[in-house]
């Protein structure tokens, strides 16, 4: 045989794993949000505990790690018994907070706090049958958390953005159930953040807690997604937990009149393929979703899905076998109609979004962190793109394997929440971290990492550049971590942190990979409000001008297939002390905190205004 043909045999298994493998479910996640669940949302019981008086004794044990802990131990949740009792704490005397939220814009004196704050609340739980399950379901709490129900230790979790649970079937009561848990914001340098970041150090329960009761045998998790889009080909994957083998499960899409019924194998696990050969694709110009039934002998959950695929060819980025061209914006999720401060509902999110929407945007980079569920669930309602990222950003610890476990391990939870999103189509493993040989090394394993747990979005990250050696007026991105990912991204402050807006009129730029190039940020701040001439540093109209410039250079560069430019909304953070200015404030919002537009915001929308006609013809914007 031909050498050649010899070598093209040898690929064709490695052709089919790539073809047939997709985002699988996994025993690690419980998709809960389309889940009829009991809400542990509303005021909790709070006690600030700077000194983690409650956690560990006089001697700095913790109370938790000992046989019988005593009653000054927080997470026992403890009463006096006797008036001459001494006991230095009591729940119920204690003032509370709002869950979900964060403490930092619920209370003047937590507005700094970087440290523990105990979270109690009472409740009571009815099983319909002995034989259900329960579950405690976290949607994000920042960062540790020490989590206790009826003073049993459920487990701690590491990670301010990503959901986890416990399951409680043993430890339920039906009445006067105490969930106790203590919320540590504190940064530390190995931590995934490290300690230097440029956004508020929001602590508490951000997020929603739910109570999930779910039969015995019961549908846990599942993955759904369109293979191609020429032949309308959907694989669906369910995991039955508790099951034994051999139990039927009933997939269907209803409204395209596809129905399947499969018996799942020993690890609970079935997969099928449906023929949608008359599904409407998901895109930002339609995003149609269907309802996707899973159906057990006990249980049934529903969850609405989109179809598309995202692909690359040499420098265009496909959706839908589709040139498209990403008109995105970076977002901080900071957003809430009491404050600002953690988005905590759809509302909320949903705010954020029309905002970008009101750019011409197609596409958000959800920066720089798993945002809230709701933000990417009100994405692909309203047809916008997503980028999500995990928090590896600056200088992370490279060479302590427990840092990198903590990223590998927010990358899946990332990943096993929102892999059913057909808006998520770019995952970003990391922000302008320095290029070593060891961060080289951690990011090609969170990469193949990745890959592993779903190879149906493309990744990416957002890397820097640097100018030529032998000529100052070319920028370069090269990095080996682009040899990795599917789309070049890169930062580039022009006109900013570098030079003088002008600059952009003279830098060319010179990327030599075969892919799709993003410019993942862009911008310079301006005070809503402040005017002045162009050469005045945060006027709008610096901004504006900034802006001008910006796009016209990065409009030059050979594969662009997008931008965010930083950032949509004005946004905290304890390195902006510029009093009068700042305020605590990074200003480089193209609209306020608030809302207010910017000069700059006009610029950015009537350039994706164009790129909207030149892509999308028959849409008059
Ligand atoms: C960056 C970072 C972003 C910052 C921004 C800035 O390069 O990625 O997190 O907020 O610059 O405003 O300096």
């Amino acid at each position: 045989m031909p050498n050649k043909i010899v070598f093209l045999l040898r690929l064709l298994p490695l052709l089919l794993i790539v073809l047939t493998s997709q985002a699988t479910p996994s025993t690690q996640v419980l998709q809960a949000y389309n889940r009829d669940t009991i809400s542990l949302n509303g005021d909790w019981q709070v006690i600030v505990d700077p000194y983690e008086n409650g956690f560990y004794n006089y001697r700095y044990k913790p109370f938790d790690q000992q046989k019988n802990p005593p009653a000054s131990a927080f997470f026992t949740d403890s009463k006096v018994t006797s008036s001459s009792q001494l006991l230095e704490y009591d729940f119920d005397k204690a003032d509370s907070l709002e869950v979900p939220g964060d403490w930092n814009t619920q209370s003047d004196m937590l507005y700094y706090y970087e440290g523990s704050v105990w979270y109690r609340k009472k409740f009571d739980a009815h099983l319909e049958q002995a034989s259900d399950r329960s579950f405690i379901y976290f949607g994000g709490i920042n960062y540790r958390a020490d989590v206790y129900l009826n003073g049993k230790k459920l487990g701690i979790h590491v990670g301010g953005f990503t959901p986890f649970h416990y399951e409680v079937t043993d430890l339920l009561k039906s009445q006067g159930n105490s969930l106790v848990i203590k919320v540590d914001n504190s940064r530390h340098a190995d931590a995934v953040p490290t300690l230097n970041t440029d956004w508020w150090n929001y602590g508490g329960i951000t997020r929603d807690v739910k109570l999930v009761i779910v039969p015995n045998v019961f549908i846990r998790d599942f993955s759904i997604h369109l293979a191609s889009a020429k032949d309308k080909k959907v694989t669906a994957e369910v995991l039955l937990d508790g099951a034994v083998g051999g139990e039927m499960v009933e997939l269907s899409i209803p409204e395209l009149n596809l129905v399947q019924s499969v018996k799942v194998d020993n690890n609970g696990l079935a997969t099928v393929e449906f023929d949608a050969k008359s599904a409407q694709l998901w895109s930002p110009k339609s995003p149609k979703l269907y309802s996707f039934k899973m159906k057990s002998e006990q249980d049934e959950l529903i969850d609405s899905v989109g179809f598309r695929t995202i692909a690359t060819f040499g420098k265009q980025l496909l959706l839908n076998d589709e040139p498209l061209f990403l008109r995105g914006i970076s977002v901080h999720e900071e957003y809430s109609a009491k404050g600002n401060g953690r988005v905590r509902s759809a509302g909320d999110a949903r705010q954020l979004l029309n905002w970008a929407a009101s750019l011409n945007s197609n596409f958000v980079r959800l920066a720089h962190y798993p945002h809230n569920e709701h933000m990417v669930r009100q994405a692909e309602e309203m047809g916008i793109l997503v980028w999500s990222e995990i928090p590896v950003y600056w200088t992370i610890n490279w060479t302590n394997s427990e840092t990198y476990q903590n990223a590998e391990n927010q990358l899946s939870e990332m990943i096993g929440r929102d892999k059913n999103r057909a808006a998520v189509i770019i995952w970003s493993l990391a922000n302008e971290t320095p290029v070593s040989e060891q961060r080289n090394d951690f990011l090609e394993k969170l990469a193949s990492k990745a890959r592993e747990l779903d190879n149906t979005r493309l990744l990416s990250a957002a890397m820097e550049k640097h100018y030529r050696e032998d000529d100052a007026g070319v920028a370069v991105v090269e990095d080996p971590l682009a040899e990795l990912v599917d789309i070049v991204s890169f930062n580039q402050y022009i006109g900013w942190y570098d030079g003088l807006p002008e600059k952009a009129d003279r830098v060319n730029w010179q990327i030599p990979y075969n892919k799709p190039v993003f410019v993942s940020e862009f911008g310079g701040g301006a005070k809503a409000g402040y005017h002045g001439d162009k050469n005045t540093i945060w006027t709008e109209e610096f901004q504006q001008n900034l802006y001008q410039k910006n796009l016209a250079m990065l409009d030059r560069i050979d594969g662009l297939v997008g931008l965010s430019p930083w950032i949509l909304s004005d946004f905290r953070s304890p390195r902006r002390l510029l009093t009068g200015i700042q305020d605590d404030f990074n200003r480089k919002g193209v609209l306020s905190n608030t809302g207010e537009k910017k000069k700059a915001f006009f610029v950015l929308r009537d350039f994706y205004a164009d790129k909207r006609k030149l892509y999308e013809p028959t849409i008059t914007p």
